[in-house]
This record gives structure tokens, sequence and C-alpha cells, in this order.
């Protein structure tokens, strides 16, 4: 059974204002081509199709016409499109029926009601089992093992067993998510691979951007990643991961084939924060006619974020590239000096000093306007908890 599998297409995305819908139509045009070049038996979209839960008439269209060139281009190829924690599940499930005509499977929502549906059987090839996202506790009490032993069960040809999910999987490498911490990535908390159960052939993970296996000690368990970066920490090669695997009980061979993105997301400088004079002179010398969005990390505590960026803004006026973020980066002693207390010299203090200490801390101006705002605020607040 040969697998196309992606995921966390993110359709929709807008970066800092920009509409993305060009770049995204330039990647599904790959995806199309990869199609017809390797004629894959199943095109496997693990989640994350939308960036919304409420994508536009405009971004739906764009996503059902790649679905029948997609098909088109792979008459007897079988597509399945779950949805991620960033899809509507049940908006995905509206066009279920009319869509198994075309051999597509709109998996949105876990049906705990008839588990067997999940099971997508691939004839003569192998068996699919489809999960949408889900609550973390659903996958954690044996629902996957009862499914994974319930394929291996009817599997008496030994055909692949494949199964999709789309959630956090412990170890993975998160570069790129925000994170509140190593467990809950992108709010889906983190289970381990053990959890999921075993007698599968191959694990096809969506969710995570970052293209990936996960330590096992087998090469069956990865994350195809998102095929264009979605933010500009998700600075590593996007791809599709074309899996093949001969019989049940071998090991799936992998294969990366990179997408191309026509407007790269860009960092100044690459590496480290610089101060603004030479930040500037990047921006300055960055080639006119390249259409990167750019991000520029400027190490300064004395800067006036709105001039400066206003500044680049004018630079970036005569090329093609845009411009999205002015990240202002503390030089680390500064950062070092932050005013550390006690809970008992906390706990001592006057409102207002501890609105300063921390204006001081952050570089925010505390002149006499903001003091007089801040004593209102307070005496409203004061006001309010008298009342209460
Ligand atoms: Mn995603």
């Amino acid at each position: 059974m040969k697998i196309l599998h992606t995921g966390d297409w993110h359709l929709g995305h807008i970066l800092a204002g920009y509409d993305r819908t060009d770049e995204h139509q330039q990647m599904l045009n790959q995806m199309v081509t990869i199609v017809s070049r390797h004629e894959p038996d199943v095109f496997l979209l693990c989640g994350d199709v939308y960036h919304t839960s409420q994508p536009s008439a405009a971004v739906q269209t764009l996503f059902n016409n790649t679905l029948i060139r997609l098909h088109d281009a792979c008459p007897k190829m079988t597509i399945i499109v779950t949805a991620g924690n960033h899809d509507s599940g049940s908006k995905h499930e509206i066009f279920r029926t009319p869509w198994e005509y075309l051999n597509v499977h709109m998996i949105g929502t876990l049906n705990k009601d008839d588990l067997s549906s999940h099971i997508i059987c691939i004839p003569n090839k192998g068996y699919v089992i489809a999960i949408p996202y889900t609550h973390e506790r659903n996958l954690q009490d044996g629902l996957l093992q009862g499914l994974i032993d319930e394929v291996l069960a009817h599997n008496v040809d030994n055909l692949p067993v494949v199964l999709s999910a789309h959630t956090t999987i412990a170890g993975a490498d998160f570069a790129g998510h925000e994170k509140s911490d190593e467990k809950v990535i992108g709010g889906i908390d983190a289970m381990s691979v053990s959890q999921i159960g075993s007698g599968y052939d191959y694990l096809a993970l969506g969710h995570i951007h970052h293209a990936q296996f996960i330590h096992t000690g087998k090469h069956n368990v990865r994350y195809a990643g998102s095929p264009l970066p979605v933010s500009f920490d998700e600075n590593y090669e996007h791809s599709v991961t074309l899996v093949e695997i001969d019989r049940h009980g071998e090991s799936p061979v992998c294969q990366t084939i990179t997408i191309d993105n026509p407007r790269p997301l860009t960092t100044l400088p690459a590496t480290e924060a610089a101060p603004w004079d030479e930040v500037r002179e990047l921006l300055n010398n960055f080639p006119d006619d390249l259409p990167n969005y750019i991000r520029v990390n400027v190490l300064s505590n004395s800067i006036n974020p709105a001039e400066a960026r206003q500044e680049a803004l004018q630079i970036c006026q005569h090329k093609q590239c845009r411009f999205c973020v002015f990240n202002v980066v503390k030089p680390d002693t500064e950062r070092h000096e932050q005013t550390q207390l006690t809970v008992q010299e906390f706990q001592q203090m006057q409102p207002i000093e501890v609105a300063r200490l921390y204006a001081k801390d952050m570089s925010i101006p505390f002149d006499k306007d903001m003091q007089a705002l801040f004593e209102q605020t307070l005496q409203a607040l004061t006001l309010d908890e008298d009342q209460a």
C-alpha cells in the first residue's frame, strides 16, 4: 500500500494581515503534481485542513476543487481527510455522503456509537483507521487498541494497517509551536506513543508542523508536518511523506517530498537579534524582487518601536517583500537586572510602586499622565471591591 501522508494545511491562514491564498494555491498545485507522479493508493490528510473553524466561502471552494483535482489526478486513489483541532468537526462532515461517491472520506468527529465507521478498508491494499482530533482523554482508554484489534481480527491476508490521529505525542520536537509547557502543545495534552496501542504498521500523525519520526525504535510513527510554515519559528524544511508498506508486520519505507514555498518566512537577522542600525541595513539590502514575509528582531532597550516600525515599512514599500513583525529584544544584561523582590517586600509595597517597577523593567515610560491614569483605575477598582 502506498500512502501520501500530509496534514496541517491551514488553508485560509492570514499572516500579519496578508492573505496567503496564492501560496496555498501553489502548494495545492504541487500536491496534485505529486499525486499524478506517484499514484498513491491512499491520500491521507491528518487534520487542520483550515486555519479556522469558520473558513470563508472562497477558501472552502479552493479546498473542494482541490479534492476533485486530486481525485482526477488518480481516480483509483482513496482520499481520507480527518478534522484537526483548528477545524469544525461537525462542518467537516456535512458533505460526507456525496463525497463518498468520489472515494473521499471526510471524518470530522469521533463516532463513539459506531467506532467501526473509522475503519476504512482499501480493497486488496490495506486498512486505515482514521481518527479526527478529539479530546486526548478519549484516546487513552484503550479505544484505539480496540479498533486496531478489530482490524487485525479481519486481516486474514496480512494487509498493511495504518492508524491516523491528530494529537500531541510526548517526545516530539515542538519547534515553531506555542507551548504553555512541554506537555500542552497547541492546546492538546501530550500522550505517550505507548498509550496509542500497538499492532499498527504505521501511525500517521497530524498537529505538529515539524516533519519527524517519533523515537520508538522503529521508523513507523511520523508527523508529516505542514506543507507550508504557519509561523516564523517554523524555520525548517516543509514536505509531505510518501509511505510504502508491503505487508502487515513489515517496516514502512518513507520518502519525504519537499514542498516549495513561493513566499518564504524570513527573520532578520537569521540568528540573534541585532541593533536597529544593523537590522535597517539588512532590510535595505534585502533584494527588491524577493516576495518573502519579513520579521525583524531588534536588540534595544531604548528604541521607539512605533517610529522604527514605520521606518521599516517605508524601506519595504518599494520592495516585493511583505513586512510583518517588528520584534524588540532586550539585551541580556538588562533582562537580568530586573528587580527581584521577596514576597514580604512585595506585600509591603504600594500599588503605584509596583506599577513603577514594572514599567521600569519593561522600559515603558511612567510619566505624570500614566501615574494619574493608574491612580484613577486603582480608585475605580477599589470602589468596585467595596461595593462587592
Ligand atoms: Mn496544525
